[in-house]
């Protein structure tokens, strides 16, 4: 068994019902690590990459508002991602998460327990984890820098960025 890496995002939906907790506890009965997690508020441009190859769905606009939390509006609008690192990571991780569709998830799995439909036809699914290893490594590389990760997992190489304006602590 091949040791993978994949994506998590707990979804707003999920951190909207404070499912942040619950989700963990799930998804450690699968005993992986930890190895990169942040809050992130997710763009338009951030959300139409990480979905991009459903951009030619009839539901792609309310999904783009969901992940954007758009639809829940603040302090819900923000989504808490995590790359998890084990053995056979994405076939497990993705048992334990569900089916997409949250009404034909298996009730125990995390979609079924906690998932819905919205009137509007919304998933409301409450995590993302990657489908396979390339969508995991495109995911990863789009929502994570290398820094951001404890362990190194793909190749890296070293620029020399110039006049690069940043914030630090005033
Ligand atoms: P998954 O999230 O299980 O990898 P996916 O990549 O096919 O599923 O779709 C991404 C998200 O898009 C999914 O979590 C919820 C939404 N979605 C998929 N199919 C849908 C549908 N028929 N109607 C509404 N939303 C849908
Ligand atoms: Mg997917």
């Amino acid at each position: 068994m091949a040791i993978e890496q994949l994506l998590i995002l707990v979804k707003p939906d999920g951190v909207k019902k404070s499912l942040t907790g619950n989700i963990l506890t799930k998804l450690s009965e699968a005993r992986m690590l930890i190895i990169g997690s942040k809050v992130v508020k997710v763009s338009k441009e951030l959300a139409e990459a990480h979905y991009q190859q459903l951009k030619d769905k009839p539901f792609f606009c309310g999904l783009i508002d969901y992940i954007q939390g758009k639809i829940y509006g603040a302090p819900w609008d923000r989504v808490i991602a995590f790359v998890y690192q084990g053995e056979d990571a994405i076939a497990r991780m993705r048992k334990i998460a569900g089916a997409t569709n949250p009404e034909e998830s298996d009730p125990v799995s995390i979609r079924g327990a906690y998932g819905r439909i919205t009137t509007k036809g919304v998933y409301e699914n409450v995590l993302h984890c990657s489908s396979d290893l390339n969508e995991a490594e495109r995911e990863i590389k789009l929502w994570f820098k290398p820094e951001e990760i404890v362990m190194p997992i793909y190749p890296t190489k070293e620029v020399v960025v110039e006049k690069e304006k940043k914030v630090i602590w005033a």
